[in-house]
């Protein structure tokens, strides 16, 4: 039996899910899944890590979809539900997922890619729970088998599947519970994406873990989230920077009164943490002001699940993301990925139960992601200063964080180069408060387009090939492109003309 469904017997009668006011307890969730693993394996013994894709909106129904998959014996696959269809394709076609879970808003998107798949698809309203029984036997499952491939930008044109297995899984939650000190009297809301680490391991893996309350609300919004501590129900919260940034924004909005009442059920706040991207001074200051409570600051990959964390007891610094969590190794190398002395900058290398298994059918790629001696090179850059590692920045310039999202540069200069007004095109991210990093491009058009070029025409088309978070956001329109005698764009020159 695997551990996140013993921990979760273990609290039978608490909350485990709020969904827009509903509640589901965790005996509820347990037979749910159950009853829907029983759909999944129609009558097959074993899912034997076939892979399940599912597109499912944040809620009771995503997390008993992949409960579902796990009790089966599946590998899961969470589809983002902001991806355009080719994205959407890419993934089902790339995992050669064999069945699919959809909620039917996602039948109109998806419908071209059904009709010529040879998939199986279960769409959630269709299922009739009460008319459902239990499945005769459920597999054994050993936890060295794959659970998720999670799909990540990096150096490379498209994105890779990361596979991490139930160790892995188990690895990641546990550091956590341990070291954030999770119980089953804390409540949570999950504001973030289901389709990426920090919503289905910080959030919803580890709240579910500890027996706690995991609150859904439909999309993000300031209000709901401000709305849900005003009444009293969350006592611990977790995002990226950018939804910290909007927050604040909103709460400048609010009456001195609103504001009074806001910063008093904050105050009563276990647990706040930050992370997925640098969080500026600046947003942690502005936060402590306004809730009492110094972000804990902590640094991640989808890779490793969470490696660095400041500590829950004691100094948590501005600026720095701590120290090595419980059972994560940490080395900071040179190139030849030999540790560089104290006080110097390096790669950060990663070994620990907590590191994925391979990137999915890409062999090359997981041998080129680990040193010989078997440590993970994250292309992350960081330097101990009084015990504390700081994030100096990443090894390559084609990786942009915005919004808390991992994008490839060279992924969105594939899509730009297909459209017909383009001859040449580089992507990069600019520094900005809000974002993180704003996506921007330099492009060169064709010779029929220089008098004809509009911003919004690229917008509307792009949208349809890459989800909305890639879209670049500010074009420059040049003659060439700034290159080195090498015929290399040089993009730290990109980046100084949008400054
Ligand atoms: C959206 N907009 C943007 C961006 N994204 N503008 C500039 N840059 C962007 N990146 C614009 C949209 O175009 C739209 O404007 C408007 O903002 C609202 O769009 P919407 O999609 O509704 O945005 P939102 O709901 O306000 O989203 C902001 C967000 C979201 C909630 C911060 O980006 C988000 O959920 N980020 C978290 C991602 C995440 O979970 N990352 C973790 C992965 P218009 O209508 O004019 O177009 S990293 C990870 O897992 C590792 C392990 C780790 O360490 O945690
Ligand atoms: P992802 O692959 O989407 O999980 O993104 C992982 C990347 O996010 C890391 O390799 C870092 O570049 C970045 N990251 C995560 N947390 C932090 C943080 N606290 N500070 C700076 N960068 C971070």
């Amino acid at each position: 039996m695997l551990q996140f469904f013993e921990q979760a017997k273990k609290h039978l009668e608490n909350d485990a899910i709020i969904h827009d006011g509903v509640i589901y307890k965790y005996e509820q969730l347990i037979a749910t899944s159950q009853k829907f693993a029983g759909i999944l394996l129609n009558n097959t013994p074993d899912l034997n890590q076939a892979r399940v894709s599912f597109m499912v909106p944040p809620g009771f129904d995503y997390v008993k979809t992949l409960w579902a998959i796990w009790i089966a014996g599946g590998v899961a696959v969470p589809l983002c539900i902001s991806h355009p269809l080719s994205s959407l394709e890419y993934v089902l076609d790339d995992t050669q997922s064999s069945i699919l879970v959809i909620s039917n808003e996602f039948k109109e998107v998806l419908a071209p890619y059904l009709q010529k798949a040879n998939i199986s698809v279960i769409v959630i309203e269709d299922v009739n729970e009460e008319r459902t029984t239990f499945p005769a036997s459920l597999p054994d499952i050993e936890k060295q088998r794959n659970a998720l491939i999670l799909y990540t930008s990096g150096t490379t044109n498209k994105p890779k599947g990361v596979v991490t297995t139930h160790i892995n899984i188990e690895a990641q939650i546990n550091t956590l519970i341990n070291a954030w000190e999770w119980s089953s009297n804390d409540r949570i809301t999950c504001v973030l994406p289901l389709h990426h680490v920090h919503g289905i391991i910080n959030v919803v893996g580890c709240s579910l873990w500890a027996g706690a309350t995991c609150y859904f609300t439909t999309g993000f919004s300031p209000k709901l989230i401000f709305d849900l501590i005003e009444q009293g129900k969350l006592n611990v919260f977790m995002a990226v920077p950018t939804i910290y940034y909007k927050m604040i924004a909103y709460f400048e909005t609010l009456t001195i009164e609103e504001q009074n009442l806001l910063r008093a059920c904050m105050k009563k706040f276990r647990l706040m943490v930050c992370g997925s991207a640098a969080l500026p001074v600046s947003v942690m200051n502005k936060w402590a002001q306004i809730s009492g409570h110094l972000l804990l600051e902590r640094y991640g990959m989808t890779e490793l699940g969470m490696a660095i964390s400041n500590p829950y007891h004691g100094d948590r610094k501005a600026g720095y993301v701590g120290i090595p969590l419980p059972g994560v190794e940490i080395k900071l190398a040179d190139e030849h990925f030999v540790q560089v002395e104290d006080q110097m900058p390096g790669e950060i290398l990663v070994k620990g139960a907590n590191v994925f298994k391979e990137y999915w059918q890409r062999p090359e790629a997981t041998q080129a992601a680990f040193t010989n001696d078997g440590w993970f090179k994250t292309g992350d850059v960081a330097v101990i200063e009084n015990g504390y590692y700081r994030i100096m920045g990443r090894q390559s310039v084609d990786i942009i964080k915005s919004g808390g999202y991992k994008i490839s540069a060279l992924e969105i200069e594939e899509v730009l180069r297909t459209n017909e007004m383009i001859q040449d095109c580089a992507v990069v991210g600019i520094d900005d408060e809000e974002w993180g990093e704003l996506i921007v491009a330099a492009i060169v058009l064709k010779p029929d387009f220089i008098n004809d070029f509009k911003d919004k025409k690229v917008s509307d088309w792009i949208v349809n090939y890459i989800a909305s978070y890639k879209k670049p956001r500010r074009y420059l329109v040049l003659n060439d492109l700034p290159r080195n005698a090498m015929g290399k764009v040089v993009k730290n020159d990109i980046k100084k003309m949008f400054v």
